[in-house]
C-alpha cells in the first residue's frame, strides 16, 4: 500500500519522511527512476517534497520513496562540486525568511538585495529579519529602522528582533503561522538559536560567532524542517554565502527589482540597460533619490557579474 509523506530531511541517501496518515518520522530511501532526475540535480529529493512510499521493513521502519510529487516551487543552489549540476534547496516553500546581522557578523547589503532577487526569481515572496538588534547603539538601530522602511516600500515585509533577548516573537510567529518557511542566511547570524527559541524542545546546536574573523562557524550541516506548531514549519538551513543560482539573464536582472520593474516600460529603449542611456526611467529615479542609491548599485554589481557574495 501507497502512503503520502513530507521530507523532512535529507541526509544524502537516506531521507527523513513524515507520514501524513499519522506523523510517524521514518527513515526513507528512493527507489527506482524519477522523472524529476531530469532535472540536473546533485540530489533528486529535497526538504519540503511531497511523496508516496511503500513500506520497506516495518520493525526497522523503513520505507521506500516511490515517487516524488510535482512541486509548487523550489530553491535551487549552483553545486559545490558539479557545475553543471545544481543543487536543491527546499521545495513547496510558502515564504524564504532571511537572517540578516548588522553586526557579528555583518550582512552587507549587497548580499540583502542578491537574496531577494534570488527570491523573486523563484517566485518565492521573501521576508527580512534583522537579528541581534541587542548588539546595536541608538545610531545602528536607527539605521536598521531605515534600512526596514526602505524594504518594507518595496513590499518585503521586515522585522527587527533579538533572538536572544526579546522577551516575546510575537510578530515573528505571526508571520511563520501555517505556512512552510525557508530560514536562510549567513552562518552565525542566529538561524538556529531563533529556531530553538520558537520552538524550546529542540535544543538545536549553536555556536558563537569568530571573533577573530567576524563569521560564523558553519555549526548546521544539513537543512532541517520542523513542525513548531500544527501546519507552521520552519526549516532551519546551514549559513549561506548566497542564495540561490542564479542564472539570470542580465536583461532579466532589473525585472526582479521590483521598483525597477513597474518602470520598465518608461525607458526609451526596449533593451536599456539601465546604466547610461538617454531617457532612462530607472536612472531619472536614482537622480532624483526615489530608487535607492544601494539598491540600485545592488544592481550594478549584479549586472556586471561581479562576485557580491560578501
Ligand atoms: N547578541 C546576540 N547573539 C545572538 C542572537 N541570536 C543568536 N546569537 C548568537 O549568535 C551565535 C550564532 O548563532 P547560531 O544560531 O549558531 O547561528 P546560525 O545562523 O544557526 O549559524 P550556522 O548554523 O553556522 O549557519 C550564537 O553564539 C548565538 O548565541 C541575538 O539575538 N543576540
Ligand atoms: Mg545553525
Ligand atoms: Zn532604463
Amino acid at each position: 500500500m501507497e502512503f503520502r509523506g513530507l521530507i523532512m530531511r535529507s541526509t544524502g541517501s537516506w531521507y527523513d519522511v513524515r507520514s501524513e496518515t499519522n506523523g510517524e518520522l521514518l527513515k526513507g530511501r528512493l527507489r527506482g527512476k524519477h522523472k524529476l532526475l531530469q532535472l540536473k540535480v546533485t540530489n533528486p529529493v529535497t526538504v519540503g517534497d511531497y511523496v508516496h512510499y511503500v513500506m520497506e521493513n516495518i520493525s526497522e521502519r523503513t520505507v521506500a520513496i516511490t515517487e516524488i510529487l510535482d512541486r509548487d516551487n523550489y530553491i535551487v543552489r549552483k553545486s559545490p562540486h558539479k557545475t553543471a549540476h545544481a543543487h536543491l534547496l527546499a521545495a513547496n516553500l510558502d515564504q524564504a525568511l532571511l537572517v540578516a546581522t548588522l553586526v557579528f557578523p555583518r550582512t552587507s547589503l549587497g548580499f540583502i538585495d542578491r537574496f531577494l532577487v534570488s527570491a523573486e526569481s523563484f517566485r518565492i515572496p521573501a521576508v527580512i529579519v534583522f537579528n541581534k538588534s541587542d548588539l546595536l547603539n541608538q545610531e545602528g538601530l536607527g539605521y536598521q529602522t531605515e534600512l526596514c522602511q526602505l524594504y518594507e516600500k518595496l513590499g518585503y515585509t521586515c522585522i527587527q528582533i533579538s533572538a536572544e533577548h526579546d522577551p516575546d516573537l510575537n510578530a515573528l510567529e505571526n508571520l511563520l503561522s501555517n505556512r512552510k518557511t525557508l530560514i536562510s542566511g549567513h552562518s552565525g547570524v542566529g538561524k538556529s538559536t531563533l529556531v530553538n527559541r520558537l520552538s524550546p524542545g529542540l535544543r538545536l546546536r549553536t555556536s558563537e560567532v569568530s571573533k577573530f574573523a567576524n563569521k560564523g562557524v558553519h555549526t548546521t550541516t544539513f537543512a532541517e524542517m520542523f513542525e513548531i506548531r500544527q501546519n507552521t514549519f520552519i526549516i532551519d538551513t546551514p549559513g549561506i554565502k548566497e542564495l540561490g543560482l542564479a542564472d539570470i539573464a542580465p536583461e532579466e536582472i532589473s525585472h526582479y527589482f521590483p521598483e525597477m520593474r513597474e518602470l520598465l516600460n518608461n525607458c526609451r529603449y526596449h533593451n536599456c540597460s539601465h546604466t547610461s542611456e538617454p531617457g532612462c526611467a530607472v536612472l531619472a529615479k536614482v537622480e532624483n533619490g526615489q530608487i535607492a542609491l544601494s539598491r540600485y548599485q545592488g544592481y550594478l554589481s549584479m549586472l556586471s557579474g561581479q562576485d557580491n557574495r560578501r
